[in-house]
């Protein structure tokens, strides 16, 4: 094949040099003319000690000739210059080609990844090649030494994905694909941050099990953000999510965890930045990552960690201390009687058409006019899941103080027999992520709220809101109380 590599990094290099190797026509553009001047006449590239790059391998600075008539257009330029790259080859470019994208990160501004922005700046000029994007556990150091290493080729077309596959699998590259390409970019980005954690919590002194407590939650985190925008969850459990993290948390190869680790001693991230003296993409991810979890409402307290400490100038030791103290949670995201929410689910599959019902509160001093709700809220189904509003949603977003804790209020609510599951209400834009992951079908909420979560409707969502039980409240109660 006829490949054009934009970006003469380190990754760029090595892999022009294993597609070269294996015998694909290879030419690499930078927009630095001492580059290419000196790899061209060394063969040699300084962040890979002791790797020749092939003869073969021309190099330029006409990007124009390393896009026209080629098969693929490799964009291996560091994240920020992703989208200025991509207006400027648009032109070139025609239907017939692939681009694929290696490098990683989320565009700030827009939120965007890597090959959303490539997408965008190709339909500007009307140009609609196939996109894939190439993740996973690859430091350019080990490909350029022909180490074993595996990588996911991801896009939406399977057959392109698999045309990738062919071309970039060899004896030392072993290529996997995968259709979840927002998931595999997201991954990607993100990784980079729980990187740059674990280096500063190694660099300020904290141990291995912090490393592995940092990694393990991380990807939790990550999950959770990649579940929310509807990407695939078996894809962060893969070789670009827990993969990539394992390789950028853990080796000394990667730059997000050694400018951590010099951040962790206390060096301001410009100073450690310019130490590692590569691309940082972890700190260039962070404010992407922080609007993503605002925007879908997920909680990323060790992304917001990263950036208090990067951004904030927040005390290393104070900020974990906070983490450590964070409000006790289950590992698994849904309660114990998920068993038979997952048993429901199957005998859906098996075609038995079981409706699933939800509706929030916050009931506290469970009372009657709460269990009429509940009872009926089931009866209109065959299963009820009720998420049940938390101490610090009630508190910060409802002003309510409430007399029983959230794992006493969930305690009796699960002693209720209409109750099939009880889950979390963290904040009020959850209720759209809920519906799809529980697989709700009817919504149902007291009157009180008539008409105020409609727009549940356009999720496929049946909305139903049921009378109050009149002269009963929780409110009315302590009243009542007070008077005695
Ligand atoms: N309810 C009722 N009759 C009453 C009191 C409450 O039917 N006498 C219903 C409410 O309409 C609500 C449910 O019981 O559907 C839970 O009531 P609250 O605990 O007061 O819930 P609320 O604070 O309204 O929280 O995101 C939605 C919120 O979490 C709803």
């Amino acid at each position: 094949m006829k490949i054009g590599i934009l970006g003469a990094g380190t990754w760029g290099t090595a892999l022009a040099r294993m597609l070269s190797n294996t015998g694909n026509d290879v030419v690499i553009w930078s927009a630095i003319e001492l580059e290419v001047e000196e790899y061209s006449r060394t063969r040699r590239h300084p962040n890979l000690p002791g790797v020749k790059i092939p003869e073969q391998i021309d190099f330029t600075v006409d990007i124009k000739s390393a896009c026209v008539d080629k098969d693929i257009v490799l964009f291996a330029v560091p994240s920020v210059f992703v989208r200025s790259t991509a207006i400027k080859v648009a032109k070139y470019i025609d239907n017939s080609q692939i681009i694929v994208d290696v490098a990683k990160g989320i565009e700030s501004e827009t939120l965007f990844t890597m090959t959303q922005i490539i997408e965008k700046q190709m339909f500007e000029m009307h140009r609609y090649p196939q996109i894939v994007a190439l993740s996973g556990p690859t430091h350019a150091e080990e490909v350029a030494l022909d180490l074993p290493t595996t990588v996911v080729a991801a896009c939406q077309n399977l057959e392109t994905a698999e045309r990738i596959q062919n071309v970039f699998m060899n004896t030392c590259m072993r290529v996997y694909t995968n259709q979840d390409v927002l998931g595999v970019e997201l991954c990607g980005a993100l990784k980079n941050i729980i990187a740059l954690a674990a280096g500063i919590a190694v660099g300020f002194g904290y141990g291995d099990n912090t490393k592995a407590a940092l990694i393990t939650r991380g990807l939790a985190e990550i999950t959770r953000l990649g579940v929310a925008m509807g990407c695939l969850e078996e894809t962060f459990s893969g070789l670009a999510g827990i993969g990539d993290l394992i390789v950028t948390a853990t080796s000394k190869h990667s730059r997000n965890y050694r400018a951590g680790y010099l951040i962790g001693t206390g060096m301001k991230p410009e100073q450690a930045v310019k130490e590692v003296g590569m691309v940082v993409e972890g700190i260039n991810a962070i404010p992407g990552a922080m609007h993503l979890a605002s925007k879908y409402g997920v909680e990323m307290p060790i992304i917001e960690a990263v950036n208090a400490v990067i951004y904030e100038e927040a005390d290393v030791r104070k900020t974990v201390s906070s983490l450590m103290k964070r409000s006790k949670k289950s590992e698994l995201p849904k309660s114990a009687l998920n068993l038979n929410f997952e048993h429901t689910v199957i005998k859906n599959r098996e075609g038995l058409n079981m409706k699933r019902v939800i509706t929030y509160g916050t009931f506290d001093l469970l009372h009657y006019g709460h269990i009429n709700l509940l009872k009926r809220a089931k009866a209109l189904g065959d299963y009820l899941v009720v998420a049940l509003s938390s101490d610090e949603f009630n508190w910060n977003e409802k002003h309510k103080k409430c007399y029983f804790t959230y794992e006493q209020r969930k305690a009796l609510l699960e002693s209720i027999r209409y109750v099939d599951l009880v889950i979390p209400e963290t904040n009020w834009k959850q209720k759209k992520i809920d519906v799809h992951e529980y697989h709700i079908d009817m919504f149902v909420m007291g009157d009180d709220w008539e008409g105020k979560f409609d727009f549940l409707k356009e999720e496929g969502v049946e909305v139903v809101y049921l009378p109050r039980t009149p002269e009963i409240s929780t409110t009315q109660i302590k009243l009542d109380l007070n008077k005695k």
